[in-house]
């Protein structure tokens, strides 16, 4: 296949969901993944912190050992679970190939969840961050990974994300769909802004929730590691080790800012009250809330 028939191309509905070209060709084989029980789920809206909760993870499972962790690149250690790309990666089949117990990355939406993680009743582990920060996040990665459609202007890629025309289609259906099925199974749901704001207090809710107990000086050790600053350094956790074809970091690198409230330096004062208005509509009678700077 030639990369034209392969990067660029419009989003597929799949169940009404716009979603890269190749995952809807493949939507059958994606569906039919057979969790195992202890996996572990790590799912997120795309530019949520799936990153670094997964190298946190991942230290975690190696009880803080940064040499195993620099065994391969993050998306092989944790692969993309519904990722297919003809030619260049299957999700599906590089979990096959995982011994257990695995950490598998997902960005759909709960009502595309293949079921066997459901019947399994997997641990999972949620992160959410605020629609602002997401969008904008969201709107320089359409510009660096090709798998995207082209994005657009600023202005006209923030339609599409209010509307849900976006990868992995609307960012309030998803952080609601996901926040109801927390009190049906075993979810724990993090905040970006948390981690930022105390990454100790978020490390310890996931060794809590993962029942695993390590000694401070592990602790530190992990924090230290998936600092933003030594991410950002490290190839094996800030995807400079996909093929330029795919990623291109010279466009904007995938470690970008890693703060929270950048949306102020992208939004218009009237961009800023149309999206508040369409928001509250979008967000009136969930529980859920969201920080939107730290
Ligand atoms: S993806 O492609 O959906 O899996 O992207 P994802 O990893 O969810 O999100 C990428 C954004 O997370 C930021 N990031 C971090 N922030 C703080 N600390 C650490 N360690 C960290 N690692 C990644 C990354 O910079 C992207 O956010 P922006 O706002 O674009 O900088």
């Amino acid at each position: 296949m030639d990369n034209k028939d392969i990067f660029r191309r419009e989003l597929v509905d799949v169940h009404g969901v716009p979603l890269f070209w190749s995952i809807a060709e493949a939507w059958p084989q994606i569906e039919a993944f057979e969790a195992r029980p202890d996996d572990l789920l790590i799912s997120t809206y795309p530019k949520s912190g799936t990153t670094w909760v997964s190298e946190i993870l991942d230290m975690i499972y190696n009880n803080g050992d940064i040499e195993k962790c620099k065994r391969d690149a993050i998306f092989n250690r944790v692969p993309f679970m519904e990722l297919i790309v003809p030619g260049y990666v299957n999700g599906i089949q590089q979990l096959e190939a995982l011994k257990s117990p695995r950490l598998v990355k997902t960005h759909l939406p709960v009502e595309l969840l293949p079921s066997s993680l459901w019947k399994n009743d997997c641990k999972m582990i949620y992160v959410a961050r605020n629609a602002k920060d997401v969008a904008v996040s969201y709107y320089y990665f359409y510009q660096m990974a090709k798998m995207h459609p082209e994005p657009g202007t600023w202005e006209e890629f923030l339609e599409k994300f209010k509307a849900g025309k976006v990868g992995f289609g609307s960012w309030y259906d998803h952080v609601k769909g996901w926040w109801e099925k927390r009190k049906d199974y075993r979810i724990l749901y993090l905040f970006y802004e948390d981690m930022k704001e105390d990454p100790k207090r978020e490390l310890l809710k996931v060794l809590k929730f993962l029942e695993k107990d390590l000694p401070e000086e592990i602790v530190n050790k992990i924090l230290y590691h998936t600092s933003f600053k030594v991410m950002k350094q490290n190839p094996t956790a800030n995807y400079t080790m996909m093929s330029e074809k795919e990623m291109d970091h010279n466009v904007s690198p995938f470690m970008r800012k890693g703060i929270s409230g950048d949306w102020k330096n992208q939004f218009t004062v009237a961009q800023y009250e149309t999206f508040e208005k369409h928001y509250n509509q979008q967000m009136e009678g969930t529980t859920l809330k969201f920080r939107e700077e730290i």
